[in-house]
């Protein structure tokens, strides 16, 4: 069979792409990647192409098309056990896939009033009561996760879950959502990973601008 190919949209606002790029960079999962930038207002007609959905990110595997940021680390999960992507312990595991799919279904107060977008001037701005539910509710995640594994992430070692939650990071950052010293020590370890640091260098140098997702 042949490689891993994932297809991403651009890196300083496509955060369902951060996902699954981190999980597999952080963990040393072989991939090549292929970004098609965002063309608003009219989309671009290019992810009907490539995707079921019509939407990125999307991973080629010979014939297989699998789209979903967390269908796409569960899949490379079984491709790759030894990369530790899910907790060894069920209990923990079970877990993390709970808060995953969480973060998957979830806190669209705060995904709708804060996209993600690693370019823009770091600043609060004035949000309503529904994203502050949606900061609490991270947060108690967050830190009872942190509390059970000893962190520096969620469950001891870098994983599917860090991933998942690395766009809500970003937004807590840029936006200056947090001031708990626990959930910021959490961010800077997630915003320091190697990984992450190549995902946003790249990000800073790309040229197109996205109105929609600039508030
Ligand atoms: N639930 C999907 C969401 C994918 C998604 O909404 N992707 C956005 C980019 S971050 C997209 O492709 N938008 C283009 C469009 O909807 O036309 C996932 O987890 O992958």
């Amino acid at each position: 069979m042949t490689g891993l190919h994932l297809y991403i949209g651009n890196k300083n606002y496509s955060s369902w792409s951060l996902r699954p790029w981190l999980a597999m960079t952080a963990t040393g999962i072989p991939f090549t990647e292929t970004l098609i930038p965002f063309d608003f207002p009219a989309g671009n007609p290019r992810f009907r192409e490539i995707s079921p959905t019509g939407r990125v990110p999307v991973l080629h595997h010979g014939d297989l098309r699998i789209s979903e940021s967390l269908a796409i680390i569960e899949y490379v999960a079984e491709l790759y056990p030894d990369a530790g992507l899910w907790p060894g312990d069920a209990k923990a595991r079970a877990t993390a896939r709970s808060i995953s799919t969480e973060m998957v279904a979830g806190f669209r107060a705060l995904r709708n009033a804060c996209p993600m977008n690693l370019r823009r001037p770091k600043e609060r701005i004035v949000l309503s009561e529904n994203v502050d539910g949606d900061v609490a509710r991270i947060g108690t995640i967050w830190r009872e996760a942190l509390a059970a594994s000893g962190g520096p992430f969620l469950f001891g070692a870098f994983g599917a879950a860090d991933a998942m939650f690395a766009p809500v990071v970003t937004r807590f950052d840029t936006y200056r959502l947090v001031d708990d010293p626990r959930t910021l020590a959490y961010m800077d370890a997630v915003m320091d990973h190697p990984a992450f640091r190549l995902w946003h260098d790249a990000a800073l140098k790309e040229p197109w601008i996205v109105p929609e997702d600039e508030v």
